[in-house]
């Protein structure tokens, strides 16, 4: 008998941080996911995460009203049906709601999670298998304060968990930023790549102004520098080839991907799930990628372990992350959720083999977490 969904549920779990995450966009003290739990008629339950960063100061999407969203639209619309065609539950959905790529990130996610469960599979089979067993994982230094970050970084170095690091800048004044980056690169040396995301909080002046010093530093990588919509502008920040420039923000689905690949507005993608609207859509957003010549970076929305994992599963098939990921959510957090802590180990995370994800929920933390 084909097995249909039984229930949706949703918490929001407020998760703090290890230290305070400074970004141009907000400050981070804690996380707020929310877990979305989908049971089927036969027993399976799938898992499914969406977080934002702080709230809506990221996107249009907050953890409350991915909440309300899923609870009160996706939910009465995905009950009843089918649960083990993911792709025919895909279209239902986006018949029925525009945008919210967050939530329906977060509802995919747990619909492939059940479906690789049932079948006992990893969810990375769901994409034609694993073509790699671990990830490269890099590490975004935002204490706020240069020293700080070079003790971190050397400590994440001397641990063997991270080689790549990731600043955020684009909220102090330009000097102030190039002072930062430069103190960290001289610290850490030649052979550890930094790169840097502004988040949008440049202009496109501003953006000229700093390519020539950032390449000077040995800053290999530019994610975002400025707004999202002047793709004009991140096309000629990138015709310049001066550093190459990588597209986050501006990648809000698959016609984006299409806009800025046609009009050369980015050198490199970063993919996340989330932005991308699901694992389905990032696919795509992938083979964009690959077919426009566009290396391509595994992105993350500071996700908790589960959305982190669907993701993970997801890059593990692509044959080329040539700039690897940056899949380290879960360790920015004080205490995870999973009974068995993810391996992040030799500056990779390893990818579950067992079903679905692969990992299984602690409860009593779950409970301990979740907002009432
Ligand atoms: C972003 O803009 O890329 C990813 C890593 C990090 O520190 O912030 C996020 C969001
Ligand atoms: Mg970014």
């Amino acid at each position: 008998m084909q097995p249909t969904i039984v229930d949706v549920s949703t918490h929001i779990l407020d998760i703090p941080t290890i230290r305070p995450h400074k970004m141009s966009v907000a400050t981070m003290q804690c996380q707020s996911m929310v877990l979305v739990r989908i049971k089927t008629s036969d027993g399976i339950e799938g898992i499914g995460e969406a977080t934002t960063i702080g709230g809506l100061n990221y996107g249009g999407e907050s953890p409350e009203s991915i909440k309300t969203n899923i609870d009160t639209y996706f939910a009465p619309l995905i009950v009843g049906q089918a649960a083990d065609r993911p792709a025919a539950l895909r279209v239902r959905i986006d018949k029925a709601i525009k945008a919210n790529h967050f939530a329906k990130s977060a509802v995919e996610s747990a619909l492939y999670d059940a479906c690789a469960r049932r079948l006992g599979v990893p969810l990375s089979a769901l994409f034609g298998g694993a073509v790699h067993e671990e990830i490269s994982v890099a590490w975004t230094l935002a204490s706020g304060d240069t020293e700080k970050d070079i003790v971190e970084a050397r400590q994440m170095l001397d641990t063997r968990r991270h080689n790549i690091f990731k600043l955020k800048v684009g909220m102090r004044a330009l000097k102030d930023d190039l002072r930062h980056i430069a103190s960290i690169k001289s610290a850490l040396g030649d052979d550890i790549s930094v790169r840097i995301d502004v988040n949008q909080g440049w202009s496109e002046t501003q953006a000229l102004r700093m390519l020539r010093p950032l390449a000077d530093i040995g800053v290999e990588l530019v994610e975002q520098p400025i707004h999202e919509k002047n793709l004009a502008g991140m096309a000629r920040l990138t015709g310049l080839g001066i550093v190459p420039i990588m597209a986050d923000e501006a990648l809000k689905g698959r016609e984006d991907g299409f806009a800025l690949a046609a009009n050369q507005c980015a050198d490199v993608f970063a993919i996340k799930i989330e932005q991308a609207g699901g694992l389905q859509r990032a696919r795509d957003l992938i083979g964009i990628a690959q077919a426009a010549d566009i290396a391509l970076y595994g992105g993350t929305m500071l996700e908790g372990s589960i959305s982190t994992l669907a993701a993970a599963h997801l890059f593990a098939t692509v044959d080329k992350l040539e700039w690897g990921t940056e899949m380290f959510g879960p360790l920015l957090l004080k205490d995870d959720i999973l009974v068995e802590p993810l391996d992040y180990s030799e500056f990779t995370l390893k990818v579950p083999k067992g079903p679905g994800l692969g990992v299984t929920l602690d409860e009593d933390k779950v409970r301990h977490y979740t907002r009432r």
